[in-house]
């Protein structure tokens, strides 16, 4: 650990706490099949070739990268690929292989749903709550039931048992059930989330950001889907325990769904005091700020905003840059460390804006590059890549411990992916059944390296 470096730590003031951000670790099926309407990356990329290997080793730079910088850092392990139980649910019988000849002879594009490594964006895994705004005092997550996308509706149940084997300890962590997948209750999890606070481990206020409503007015996108409701995320903020005085509700503006951002975290960011927002991102969006300022306020805490305009960075640059999908992390200083994609520097109207915004002196101080490109083609930057869970110290000693990044993970973990994945993966390859023995190896050794037991449904059976 680097000195005045982020770690949790107990302190005169009560309970301190760090945000620790948990990384999808990109799986042996990472591919592009276009399945993810309303998602440009996805829908333009369709077909081309993969590289999971690749995918994988991108994430892990990163991740490696955040924990050199003192920053808590942990992965998250990917899905069983194909998923045989969807194949079998949708009446595709036989062994293993069987089941996936027929379904790549009779239905590809199911089994393209079903081997979609879509689990590695960790932001849409689930919602959390730290401990300082639950009416438990625990830490609540609610896995999000990604009801919109087949392919993404298969993730919940595994998600709930791994989030259950990282965050074992019922007296710190409350792992709940997904919400019911109907298109009333559509659920993105922390995409559409942002928790704003002082210290990590005092009360903070919650932003649950929404596209439509199912019950009553609200206008709603034309062209793409609005995945997540209001109904939703009153939801969640309930089972969470989350008092009038932390959360706080908004409407994304429908036409930007309709011009690509079909999550919150691609048109806005946002961490401790600071959100860095697009001007079109939200319905009444003076108010919104209104409502954060004074929320954050009478917790003694000060907001500020940093509002990209429309002049300098369109919607379609936010979207095909993801300028806004970076991951803002709190430095010593207190200010704050901005991590993109490399896309935001291919862009001149970005990169122009980002010079500009660096020099202002402003909450952000500095930014951070990462080639990212395999994920980005799907339309999953760094912010999508990570789950944020702010804990303090009893809560992280109580998380499974081998899930940490360090030097040494870091060096298990990529000898793991380069002796287990492939460097190529076109849609074709999906339906050759040896794809299903070689991820299932690759998980029964992570479950290993990582000290998490029999996670995975093939492990029980
Ligand atoms: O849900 N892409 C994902 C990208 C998720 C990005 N996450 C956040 N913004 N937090 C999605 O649209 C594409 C998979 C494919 O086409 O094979 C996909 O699922």
């Amino acid at each position: 650990m680097q000195a005045g470096t982020p770690q949790a730590t107990q302190d005169s003031r009560g309970t301190h706490a760090v945000e620790a951000n948990f990384d999808g670790l990109v799986g042996p099926t990472h591919n592009y099949a276009g399945l993810s309407f309303g998602n440009v990356a996805s829908q333009s990329n369709e077909k081309r070739v993969a590289n999971p290997k690749q995918a994988a080793l991108q994430g892990l730079l990163k991740m490696k990268a955040l924990a050199d910088l003192g920053y808590r850092q942990a992965v998250m392990p990917p899905h069983e690929r194909p998923s045989v139980g969807l194949l079998r649910t949708l009446g595709f019988s036989g062994d293993d292989s069987q089941v996936i000849r027929r379904a790549a002879t009779e239905a590809p594009e199911l089994l393209a749903a079903a081997s979609s490594a879509s689990a590695m964006w960790a932001a849409n895994a689930a919602t959390v709550s730290p401990s300082a705004d639950t009416a438990d005092g625990r830490v609540h997550f609610t896995p999000a039931n990604l009801a919109f996308n087949l392919h993404r509706s298969i993730e919940h149940g595994t998600t709930q048992h791994l989030l259950s084997a990282l965050f074992r300890s019922e007296p710190h962590f409350a792992v709940h059930s997904a919400l019911p997948g109907t298109p009333a209750l559509g659920d993105e999890g922390a995409a559409n989330h942002t928790r704003f606070c002082g210290d990590y481990g005092a009360r903070g206020v919650e932003f649950f950001v929404y596209g439509r409503r199912a019950y009553g007015g609200a206008v709603a996108p034309v062209r793409y889907p609005a995945r997540q409701t209001l109904e939703a995320s009153h939801a969640i903020a309930r089972r969470h325990g989350l008092g009038a005085d932390v959360a706080v509700f908004a409407q994304q503006r429908p036409d930007v769904i309709d011009a690509g951002v079909f999550h919150n975290d691609v048109i806005a960011v946002g961490n401790q005091q600071v959100l860095f927002c697009h001007e079109h991102a939200f319905v009444e969006q003076a108010l919104v700020y209104q409502s954060l300022r004074d929320k954050l306020g009478s917790q003694g805490t000060e907001f500020h905003v940093v509002e990209v305009p429309e002049a300098e960075v369109g919607v379609g640059d936010a979207v095909s840059s993801y300028l806004f999908n970076s991951q803002l992390l709190a430095r010593p200083d207190g200010r704050q460390l901005l991590i993109m994609p490399q896309e935001c520097m291919e862009n001149p109207r970005v990169a122009a804006y980002l010079d500009h915004l660096i020099a202002s002196g402003g909450p952000i101080a500095e930014h951070r590059v990462f080639d990212l490109r395999e994920s980005m083609r799907n339309g999953g930057g760094p912010a999508c890549l990570r789950l944020r869970v702010a804990l303090n110290a009893s809560e992280i000693a109580a998380v499974a411990p081998g899930v940490w990044m360090n030097n040494a993970l870091f060096e298990t973990l990529g000898a793991w992916v380069e002796r287990h994945y492939r460097d190529r993966l076109s849609v074709e390859d999906l339906a050759d059944p040896q794809l299903l023995d070689e991820s299932r190896g690759a998980l029964d050794a992570l479950t290993a390296l990582l000290g998490i037991g029999s996670v995975y449904a093939f492990q029980r059976n």
